[in-house]
């Protein structure tokens, strides 16, 4: 039986999205690779509800019949608001997936994560044969980390090893990241801190180095996974 109550009948991101024209576009993109009978791998943040949007339509009008593979509750949400199918890692491998990006460099480097589903979005990635990344210009940078740190996910009971592990890197600056209200720690889906960490250089070597400290669940940094760059 269908629920029948209407508090949930909203998608995410219904408010306002900053470059929502350049964002619109990218996403219009991603939408024409859509075939029946795909598994999809489902991105968070702004750009990726808006592919999902346009998804979701040629889903509706085309009566194709997909599966989606959500990196977060958000995106998860945003699937059940518009009808689609969801199904997790568990069941199925994602044929492709799309996801957005806080920074990519020339070679196609990613920083992600500042939504904080970043433990998700890689395993998703990372199981997909192809993911395309929806980037507006503005995320396109020429030394990566120039705007964004890279968000750790890390184990609450760790915090102090990996700030004490990170003096022996060469970064420049650690911030646990604080809710709005500042009353607290932002806490991910799986009840873990995110310390972003500010680096002035970052070496393709990193993302294993940060990975490899105990507590450290996942990075933000995403060097050498299967990804097709989409911009406008
Ligand atoms: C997810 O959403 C995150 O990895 C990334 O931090 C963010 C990008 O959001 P937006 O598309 O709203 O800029 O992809």
């Amino acid at each position: 039986m269908k629920w029948k109550n209407k508090l949930a009948d909203q998608a995410i991101w219904s408010g306002e999205i900053s470059n929502r024209d350049r964002k619109d576009k990218v996403a219009q993109q991603v939408s024409h690779f859509v075939k029946n009978g795909d598994v999809i791998g489902i991105g968070s943040g702004s750009t990726s509800f808006l592919a999902l949007e346009k998804i979701a339509k040629r889903v509706a009008e085309e009566r194709l019949e997909i599966l989606a593979v959500p990196t977060s509750k958000e995106a998860e949400m945003n699937c059940s608001y518009y009808g689609l199918t969801t199904t997790s890692l568990l069941n199925h491998q994602p044929d492709w997936g799309f996801d957005g990006a806080d920074e990519v460099d020339r070679e196609g480097r990613l920083i992600k994560g500042r939504g904080g589903a970043l433990f998700a979005e890689k395993l998703v990635m990372a199981s997909a044969a192809k993911t395309y990344i929806l980037v507006d210009d503005s995320k396109h940078v020429a030394k990566l980390g120039e705007k964004f740190a890279i968000p750790l996910e890390v184990d609450p009971r760790a915090v102090h090893l990996v700030e004490t592990t990170l003096q022996k890197f060469d970064c420049d600056h650690v911030q646990m990241r604080m809710a709005k209200a500042k009353d607290g720690p932002v806490l991910t889906e799986a009840g873990n801190v995110l310390m972003d960490v500010r680096f002035a250089h970052i070496p393709d070597t990193l993302e294993k180095e940060l990975s490899a400290i105990p507590g450290v669940i996942e990075t933000g940094l995403f060097i050498g996974y299967s990804v097709e760059i989409l911009t406008v």
